[in-house]
């Protein structure tokens, strides 16, 4: 029997120091809800530190993320305030391999939750939403995981940024939202939001299905990032990505060191 506790506070320090770790179903076999329950303590860890929960990411909700991935269904992971960057800029310093995917993010104003949860829900509870950027940095060697070992990890979760101007929810259809992640000038993903799910509010849909599960919701003001409409882009140090929404502006990334 896998001592969670321990995995949790391995898991922990491999998010801190920026070292890869082997994969732990490895050694270990952990089921999908004992690898939630590793992600609720590596948080608790971080909440004890004075950390903050500020909301929730879905992750594998597009079919290109989990096919290059290799892992074939949806999974949710922490937003914590001290991944929030102000600037859209990364150190690359403390980081293992780090991503960016573009992602339209939802900023609730009503909580949601239960296992009923319907789109004309999501949308009454929406404040507004806003094109974002995640970073993913697997702490697993090769960025190669199982379910269960991504899910303990936090979904790869390392920092998020959101864009300065937000939209009404009902500016346009939000599935035809056309993504283009230029990478030094280089076209380098194109995509459209509806590779998440059909609808990045199907995203939402599944998350707070998920959620309620272990009797979690989305609570007023928390943000969601609907999941990564491409496949994420590599970084290295001094590059420069701009990720362009149709219609939402373009979020200009600076990697430093
Ligand atoms: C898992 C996290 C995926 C997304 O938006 O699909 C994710 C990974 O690819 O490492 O955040
Ligand atoms: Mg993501």
């Amino acid at each position: 029997m896998a001592d969670l506790r321990q995995i949790a506070l391995d898991v922990w320090q491999h998010q801190q120091d920026g070292q890869a770790m082997p994969k732990i179903t490895a050694r270990y076999e952990l089921s999908a809800d004992e690898a939630y329950q590793v992600q609720a303590l590596v948080m608790e860890e971080q909440l004890r530190r004075g950390d903050r929960l500020v909301g929730w990411k879905a992750g594998l909700t597009s079919a290109a993320k989990q096919k290059s991935m290799g892992v074939e269904e949806p999974i949710y992971g922490r937003l914590l305030a001290s991944q929030e960057l102000a600037v859209p800029e990364l150190y690359l310093s403390g980081k293992v391999h780090p991503r960016v995917e573009p992602e339209i993010a939802f900023v609730l104003k009503k909580r949601l939750g239960g296992a009923t949860v319907t789109p004309r829900d999501v949308w009454l509870a929406t404040e507004y939403v806003v094109p974002a950027f995640e970073i993913i940095d697997s702490r697993y060697e090769n960025f190669s995981f199982t379910l269960a070992d991504v899910v303990a990890d936090n979904a790869s979760g390392c920092q998020f940024y959101t864009a300065t101007q937000a939209y009404s929810p009902y500016f346009a259809p939000l599935d035809e939202i056309g993504v283009v992640v230029r990478k030094n000038g280089d076209v380098v993903q194109t995509g459209a939001a509806a590779a998440v799910l059909g609808h990045p509010v199907e995203s939402i849909v599944t998350l707070v299905r998920m959620l309620d599960r272990v009797g979690a919701a989305i609570e007023p003001g928390m943000v969601v990032l609907t999941g990564g409409i491409t496949e994420a882009v590599h970084l290295g140090a001094g590059d420069r990505i701009d990720l362009s929404f149709d219609r939402m502006g373009t979020i200009a990334l600076a990697v430093r060191p």
